[in-house]
């Protein structure tokens, strides 16, 4: 199989869920030279993109979007060492979860993984979680920021929920608070008083690293 008949499998293998098959094809593709950011971004997301896309036609349901998911998932377990590769001492702490009331981490793990490999300690909470366990978690690990996903319209609202649960402990001064997800936008993210927004992967490292420069340097002026 060559570059683009490979990327096409696996592309077409996520899209019917086929986990065995996509982890074979990922494991043949890095063995061939492809890197994992080209299964990525060639194949895996815009695979998960197509599931979305049928499942708002009312072509998939729910266990066809569980299935992919699952597929997917499997494979990002294989890239997650080599994306995660670094050699950088922590440039800071993270913590990170799925709002309350919804399940979807893929997203999360990912933006997860390319922290890691960009040097920030992260600490992941998993999904459904509540105002309360972010707070008790920035009151262990005293991170430098707190990241909140939500991939549904209807649980876009616990961004604000958390946001005020840090100010009722206290917590809000003292953690940069980011939010992302499928739904969220900057306009979103500017409502709820959060600190900064990401659509991707690669966006909410650059900005988690410049907004943690810009915190240090105002403590240090
Ligand atoms: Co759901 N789902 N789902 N789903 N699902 C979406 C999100 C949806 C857009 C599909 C659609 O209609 N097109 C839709 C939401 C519509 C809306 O509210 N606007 C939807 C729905 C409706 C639902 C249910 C309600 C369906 C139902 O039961 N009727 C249900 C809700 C369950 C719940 O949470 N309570 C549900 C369930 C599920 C499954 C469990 C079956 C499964 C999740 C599996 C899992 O995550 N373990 C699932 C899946 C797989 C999807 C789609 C198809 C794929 C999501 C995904 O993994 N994308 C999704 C369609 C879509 O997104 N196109 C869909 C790939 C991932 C890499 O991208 O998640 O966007 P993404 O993450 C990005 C960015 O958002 C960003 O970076 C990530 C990496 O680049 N980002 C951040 C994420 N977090 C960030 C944090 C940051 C910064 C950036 O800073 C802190």
């Amino acid at each position: 199989m060559n570059r683009d008949e490979l990327l096409k499998a696996l592309y077409e293998e996520t899209l019917v869920g086929n986990a065995p098959r996509v982890l074979e094809l990922t494991d043949e593709g890095l063995a061939g030279g492809l890197s994992p950011e080209e299964l990525l971004f060639e194949s895996l997301i815009p695979s998960l993109e197509e599931v979305g896309a049928r499942f708002e036609r009312g072509d998939f349901f729910v266990p066809e979007m569980l299935i992919a998911g699952k597929a997917m998932a499997g494979a990002l377990e294989v890239l997650r060492p080599l994306l995660a590769e670094t050699g950088v001492e922590s440039v800071g702490t993270f913590v990170m979860g799925t709002v309350k009331g919804d399940v979807h981490d893929i997203g999360k793990n990912l933006v997860n993984i390319m922290l890691e490999g960009a040097g920030f300690h992260v600490i992941d909470l998993g999904v459904q979680v509540a105002p309360e366990r972010f707070v008790a978690a920035i009151e262990e690990h005293r991170p430098d920021i707190v990241g909140f996903s939500a991939f549904l319209t209807t649980t876009m609202p616990m961004f604000k929920a958390n946001i005020n649960a840090l100010e009722k402990a206290g917590l809000r001064d003292q953690v940069i608070v980011m939010v992302g997800g499928a739904p969220v936008t900057q306009e979103y993210a500017d409502a709820v008083g959060a600190d900064g927004y990401a659509s991707d992967a690669s966006a909410a490292v650059a900005r988690a690293k410049e907004l943690l420069g810009r915190r240090r340097a105002a403590a240090l002026a």
